[in-house]
């Protein structure tokens, strides 16, 4: 896995104004001992900038480096818009006989699901004990109501850029959730907020940040890291 080899998109060289050489590394490695007495603030900025090396990380042993168990920013863009309570949408569409759009208003008063499960990046780092709350992707499904062609279900991201799919025996999994909650409070703008996917047994590349569109499809169409080397399959273990 991650035999990605894309050098026109976005990466932690091009935000630091430098490539990522030994120094720099050995430099990281002093400034993660210091995030572990120095506390988790130094993590966050840390983890912030390592956060896109995901995508010039072949080897994967950078996302190893002593950050503890923190979650990195990941992001295959650049910055992306915010959107609000005001002007969040998300659509179903697709192979449905009820195509929909949502407001974040509309998903929070439909049932809620909430779980405490590890976050585990493709790459290495996880985090334990996360907790999530949301919508099971099956309401949203069961509401639109599929044609018989639905096969799969494809999620689109409005940042423009990030895609990602499951079958639709996935899709329907009780721990599939559009996240409305992560770490006990609203998803934040940099973790994909207002909405993100959670694919709770699966690794975090399934699960698509700034939500904005779900398509039911008549085949399983690959994502954006999956184009790029990740398995289609995303099942943990
Ligand atoms: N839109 C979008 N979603 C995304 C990604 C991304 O770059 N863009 N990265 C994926 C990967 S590889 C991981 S591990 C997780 C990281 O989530 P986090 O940034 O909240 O830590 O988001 C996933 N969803
Ligand atoms: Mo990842």
């Amino acid at each position: 896995m991650g035999t990605e080899d894309a050098p026109s998109e976005p990466s932690a060289s091009d935000r630091a104004g430098a490539p990522v050489g030994r120094r720099t590394i050995l430099g990281l490695v002093g400034l993660g001992a210091a995030g572990v007495v120095g506390g988790s603030r130094v993590q966050d900025l840390l983890g912030r900038w390592l956060g896109p090396l995901e995508a010039n990380d072949p080897t994967g042993l950078l996302a190893l480096f002593p950050l503890g168990d923190t979650f990195r920013f990941y992001s295959v863009t650049g910055s992306v818009r915010t959107e609000t309570a005001a002007t969040y949408r998300l659509s179903v569409s697709g192979e449905v006989a009820h195509a929909a759009t949502y407001t974040l208003a509309d998903l929070q008063t439909m049932p809620q699901t909430h779980f405490v499960k590890e976050f585990q990046c493709v790459t290495g780092w996880r985090v334990p004990d996360v907790q999530w709350g949301g919508v099971q992707l099956s309401e949203l499904i069961t509401r639109a109501r599929t044609s018989t062609r639905a096969k799969a279900v494809r999620f689109r991201s409005f940042d423009g850029t990030y895609t990602e799919s499951l079958t639709m025996a996935e899709a329907m999994r009780s721990d599939v959730i559009v996240a409305l909650q992560m770490l006990g409070k609203p998803v934040t703008h940099d973790h994909g907020g207002p909405v993100r996917m959670y694919c709770a047994s699966m690794y975090g590349y399934k699960s698509t940040k700034w939500l904005s569109a779900i398509e039911l499809t008549d085949t399983e169409i690959p994502g954006y890291w999956e184009t790029r080397g990740y398995d289609i399959n995303g099942s943990i273990g």
